[in-house]
């Protein structure tokens, strides 16, 4: 052991002499692979800020498998970067590429999934990523950042564009092959343990890694009893090593970015580059406290401060219990001083911020007795040589946690036995020797009420007149307003009430145009209900509002609909749960990394007032009331309730739906006087077989599934409820849908002197995704979503005078008994008394004729055309 200090001494002269330390004016040059959590922002806002003569961020690439969606995620950094100047940046997200069966990794793997269930694609199954919340207080809050991102900064001309964004491994071999860097890694380990399997060459290149994860020593001050607490009080995951509030009863052990893909960490820990880790021993003692929180607040000079401030009180606000000061931390932002506090003390040194030791680790991959083949472990399908070479009896053999409530990790009454993701300090050949921070130095000035070094220059830095953010989005532009736009109904015989279900694939969005563009004495579209269980983030709810924005309909209704199909979330944690049916959409492209942008064309609708917020009130059962709790985002069963309320004696609702049926069978399974209310529901979805298995389902990510369509299999349990139900449906079934798959004739009828905002951004769209589909493979599909229009079309042709549309009545049952092979097939059941409308033909050349004809016209046009066209607005005088 006496060998180490001089082996340090070594390593520390060979990296002197090739290190990019400030020398001759050459700064520091830093890659940053990060999650997008509120708390990354912090960090990369701080190293922003700092001199860039000596911390200069070049790259910038985002983990797109834990707390954020790909296309949010990297829309959000892009927003950053321009507001605080620096489009200079590389930005990369995602790719497409697989790891083979064989092991070989193929060129730009997205890491949408860890590396032991990356295949071919990017759908897979959700072992890690089920233990980070889908709804408020996970995804759909990061990726919105609770609602701030999109009031607060400012929208420039970068975005994520399909086909043309560069992946996070290009963005990765172009930074390092470039000369020395040194790497942050503040999300799971996915890419850069990609990046270093498959660049083993450029590897000399990284002078040292900083990493934010890990527990080595800590002790969760989380979950405890208070001292004076009654016997009834259960410690929850007190003292435990590791910090997931969602899974520590089957992992202790693991803190969330080592547990987002533990094979990869154990790549980045021991890949011979020099690590520092900021475990949760360091960062579980600077919490954001009180004094901190007050500090911060009146300390905002910047508008990067704003943002940090402005997300952390909205935090506080709506934080499950009243414990905020003390479970909210300083986590990857504070990783960020200690690391460029390292790096100009010329690394190894000293630095200003945490106390360091140097442990021996590793990152536990699979749990002992190793060499066992139980099924749970993807390296070692049985019978097959081990992936990556990886040793029958190696530290990787054991069995690896499938779900956060796998039962092999779950004990009765006593701690959870798995250990995955857990950085453990061992001795002997596996273990690797790290420096890590242990706690947070106190403040030198004793007499300060900000007891930590690092609090005071975090908001020393963050404030600074360097480096300044130029403007948020209400500065951008000198008359920058806030409208909602209503029309006025007055003196008009309105049409059918109807409320448009959707999960927001692109095709609901062309269907969204188009119940807009039908006269309103016809149909009067009064609510929209989305999903997120299909084809879109919950997110990307903020995309409908914005489309309603533009036409100039903000009094429409969207609720917001159950994450999960039913059944699938977790009864005692419904915010996590199982992705059984939902992972057969790709994250990356041609799934939801597009849906959630809308193929790069999201952000030249313009902006609505009206978008997603975490905003919470009393009344709906938050424990505190936010600033604004009249924002709150409305759930799709209050919304559905209030139109109820709100409904003429007699009337009745028609219902469209464009996705799974998530929402409908929760109405139904909640509201007892639902189907006398609903006076018809059109389904867009099902796939009738007449053929006799001749024409499949597009379940087209799920091989096993022959016959189901998407809509019917993503909740199954959903469509058997509705299908056992007494409403009035019409059903527009796959193959009906299939005969309008064709977009250049779509393309061509929308044409005429005076387009319509709305015909050209829907023109626009199409011919988007006509070129992606010729273009790549991974977008062949996509002529789906222009068959998801004919639902909207059907529904507005009344009495069936233009389509020439025949129907059939047809006893159909679905199948919902949990075999991912049949799940969601709908089969004929001749004992059913109750039969479906079906639609069984219509003359689909006047369908394109209806479709352009309406987005054409100029009544019930546009009031704002693009985003564009709002930025005029706002900067002409
Ligand atoms: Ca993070
Ligand atoms: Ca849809």
């Amino acid at each position: 052991m006496k060998l180490w200090p001089n082996l340090v001494c070594v390593l520390v002269m060979v990296i002197a002499a090739t290190s990019n330390k400030v020398q001759g004016g050459t700064p520091y040059r830093v890659l940053l692979d990060t999650d997008v959590d509120t708390d990354d922002f912090f960090a990369l806002l701080y190293l922003l800020k700092l001199n860039q003569s000596q911390i200069n961020l070049q790259a910038i690439t985002v983990n797109t498998n834990s707390w954020t969606n790909a296309g949010h995620a990297a829309n959000q950094i892009y927003d950053i970067l321009y507001m605080m100047g620096r489009d200079d940046i590389d930005v990369g997200v995602g790719g497409d590429g697989a790891i083979l069966e064989n092991g070989t990794i193929q060129s730009n793997v997205g890491g949408y999934l860890p590396i032991i269930d990356q295949g071919r694609g990017t759908t897979g199954p959700c072992r890690y990523r089920q233990a980070i919340p889908v709804g408020g207080g996970g995804r759909l809050d990061i990726d919105t950042n609770m609602g701030i991102r999109r009031s607060f900064l400012p929208q420039g001309n970068r975005r994520y564009s399909p086909l043309r964004q560069p992946t996070a491994q290009q963005v990765l071999i172009k930074t390092i092959s470039k000369g020395p860097v040194t790497v942050f890694i503040t999300g799971a380990h996915t890419n850069m343990g990609i990046f270093l399997m498959t660049n083993p060459n450029l590897k000399k290149n990284i002078n040292h890694i900083y990493i934010m994860g890990g527990g080595v020593r800590s002790s969760n001050p989380t979950g405890c009893c208070p001292k004076n607490a009654t016997s009834s009080c259960q410690p929850q995951q007190c003292g435990d090593r590791g910090n997931m509030f969602t899974a520590f009863r089957s992992n202790p052990y693991a803190e969330f970015n080592f547990f987002g893909d533990p094979f990869a960490a154990y790549q980045v820990i021991h890949s011979g580059i020099p690590i520092t880790l900021v475990p949760l021993d360091a960062t579980n003692t600077i919490p954001i406290t009180q004094e901190f929180f007050k500090a911060f607040e009146q300390n905002q000079h910047t508008y990067e401060a704003q943002y940090v401030f402005k997300s952390l009180k909205m935090a506080r606000d709506t934080w499950f219990d009243d414990q905020f000061f003390t479970s909210y931390f300083m986590w990857d932002s504070f990783m960020a001083g200690v690391a460029t506090s390292s790096m100009l003390h010329g690394e190894y040194e000293e630095n200003e911020f945490a106390e360091m030791e140097y442990m021996n680790i590793t990152v536990i991959t699979s749990n002992e007795p190793y060499g066992i083949s139980d099924g749970s472990n993807a390296f070692f399908d049985e019978g097959k040589i081990p992936k990556f070479n990886l040793g029958k009896n190696g530290v990787h053999s054991g069995h690896v946690q499938t779900g956060i409530r796998d039962p092999f990790c779950l004990r009765e009454n006593a701690r959870g036995r798995c250990k995955d993701g857990y950085t453990e300090e061992v001795v002997g050949p596996d273990s690797v020797r790290v420096r890590v921070a242990t706690r947070a130095k106190p403040n030198r000035d004793t007499t300060s009420t900000l007891d930590r070094e690092y609090y005071v220059h975090y908001l020393d830095v963050l404030n600074r007149p360097q480096y300044k953010g130029r403007f948020n989005f209400t500065t951008e532009f000198p008359r920058y307003k806030e409208v909602l736009y209503k029309p006025d109904f007055k003196g008009k015989k309105l049409g059918k009430t109807v409320v448009f279900d959707m999960d927001m694939s692109a095709g609901d969005f062309l269907a969204l145009f188009y119940l807009l563009k039908v006269p309103v004495e016809e149909i009067y579209l009064k609510a929209i209900l989305v999903t997120g269980s299909g084809w879109a983030n919950a997110a990307t709810i903020d995309v409908v509002y914005d489309l309603l924005h533009m036409m100039g309909r903000d009094d429409i209704l969207v609720g917001l609909g159950d994450l999960f199909a039913v059944n699938q979330s977790y009864p005692n944690g419904p915010l996590v749960g199982d992705c059984k049916y939902s992972k057969a959409i790709p994250h990356g492209s041609g799934g939801r990394l597009d849906s959630d942008t809308l193929y790069g064309l999201a952000r030249d609708l313009p902006r609505s007032p009206r978008r997603y917020t975490a905003e919470n009130s009393v009344e709906f059962g938050a424990p505190r009331d936010t600033d604004f709790p009249q924002l709150r985002q409305p759930l799709a069963l209050e919304v559905w309730r209030s139109l109820v309320k709100s409904l003429d004696d007699g009337s009745k609702i028609t219902i469209l739906t464009n996705g799974p049926l998530t929402n409908l069978a929760n109405i139904l399974l909640s509201e007892s006087n639902a189907s006398a209310i609903i006076q018809e529901v059109f389904i867009l979805g099902g796939h009738v077989n007449h053929q006799k298995n001749e024409e499949k389902g597009n379940a087209i990510n799920v091989p096993s599934n022959k016959y189901a369509e998407l809509n019917m299999f993503l909740d199954p349990l959903a469509a058997k409820t509705v299908f056992d139900s007494s409403l009035e449906v019409t059903l527009i079934p796959l193959h009906m849908q299939r005969r309008v798959y064709a977009f250049p004739r779509i393309i061509k009828k929308l044409q005429a002197k005076n387009m319509t905002p709305e015909a050209i951004f829907t023109k626009r769209l199409l011919m988007r995704l006509h070129r992606l589909r010729r273009r790549h493979h991974l977008y062949r599909h996509v002529d789906m979503f222009s068959g998801e229009i004919l639902g909207a079309i059907i529904l507005a042709d009344d009495h069936q005078k233009h389509l020439n549309s025949t129907f059939g009545v047809e006893h159909l049952k679905v199948n919902a008994e949990g075999m991912l092979s049949k799940d969601g097939e709908v089969t004929f059941d001749t004992y059913k008394n109750k039969g479906f409308k079906v639609l069984q033909g219509f003359d689909y050349v006047s369908c394109y004729n209806i479709f352009s004809n309406r987005l054409l016209r100029q009544e019930q046009s546009a009031v704002i055309g693009s985003f564009d066209e709002q930025k005029r607005l706002w900067s002409s005088q």
